[in-house]
């Protein structure tokens, strides 16, 4: 894992959002993404490019933009390693207070970041861009898209109940307050990092911002390229599960020893 920390211009201060986007492959995207990321009103922000070797130029394009504005960033990992790990990577690296995921292809409106970034900054610890809230939209969808994306919310609900909360517990597209953040195991793998942040932000406030779910810009999904993917996504289920027993198991271990730290003496 390499990368450059770039300061905010004319200060020394971290930013107080970091937007962590992975990419493979998403050199069409890239322009008009920046273009609308770059212009959008954040006083103090830093976006985090994690790239899995991509071969059609991403690389080269994103570190030519982070020459030109140091609040971009790129991480790079030679090899594709998901999605969960690679934003896992770029939440490490990040320095921002609040913190932002989101994909580079278009698909996720980079307009909706304020919306999140208000919710956070009036006292939520996860705020959900959901496809299914008022103001959402999941876009046209080809029937086995719509079947996979469904059955994967049905079963995150009935498997995971931190999910239960949110509309769209499968979303890519969300941001959260540092203190949620709990290290996950560097040995998983998967595309749907999102459960395991309302596993880590159970019981605290969490709130959902509708948005419209766009068609692909340009290029192709890798995970319908994965025939891999339902795979993945059990046994990252199956993961989130564990990552949640042992957050309980912690909690209450926690709790037992500040009980028994106010036993009165006898
Ligand atoms: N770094 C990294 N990014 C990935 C990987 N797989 C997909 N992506 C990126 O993750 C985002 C979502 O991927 P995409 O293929 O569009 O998934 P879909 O929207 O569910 O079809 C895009 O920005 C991709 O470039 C990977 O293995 N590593
Ligand atoms: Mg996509």
């Amino acid at each position: 894992m390499r990368g450059d920390p770039a300061e905010i211009p004319g200060s020394g201060a971290p930013p107080r959002l970091s937007v962590v986007l992975a990419t493979l492959n998403e050199r069409a995207n890239l322009p008009d993404l920046f273009d609308r990321l770059g212009s959008l009103a954040l006083p103090s922000v830093e976006f985090l490019i994690v790239d899995d070797g991509s071969t059609d130029g991403t690389r080269e394009y994103v570190a030519e933009r982070a020459a030109r504005d140091a609040r971009f960033r790129l991480l790079v990992h030679d090899g594709q390693q998901t999605t969960l790990r690679a934003q896992c990577q770029g939440i490490d690296e990040a320095r921002g207070e609040y913190l932002v995921v989101m994909d580079a292809d278009l698909q996720h409106p980079p307009e909706t970041i304020p919306g999140i970034l208000r919710g956070l900054e009036g006292g939520t610890s996860l705020v959900v861009a959901s496809r299914y809230s008022p103001g959402g939209s999941p876009g046209p969808r080809a029937p086995v898209r719509f079947v996979l994306s469904r059955g994967a919310e049905w079963l995150a609900k009935l498997l995971l109940p931190s999910t239960r909360p949110v509309s769209d517990p499968v979303s890519g597209f969300f941001g959260f307050r540092r203190a949620v953040w709990r290290p996950l195991n560097p040995r998983f793998r998967g595309y749907k990092l999102l459960l395991f942040v309302l596993v880590m932000a159970d019981g605290q406030r969490v709130s959902e911002v509708g948005f419209r779910f766009e068609p692909r810009a340009s290029g192709a999904s890798k995970l319908t390229q994965s025939g891999a993917f339902v795979r993945i996504f059990l046994v990252e289920l199956f993961h989130a599960r564990q990552f949640a027993a042992s957050l309980r198991r912690a909690s209450s271990r926690a709790g037992l020893s500040a009980t028994s730290s106010i036993q009165p003496r006898s």
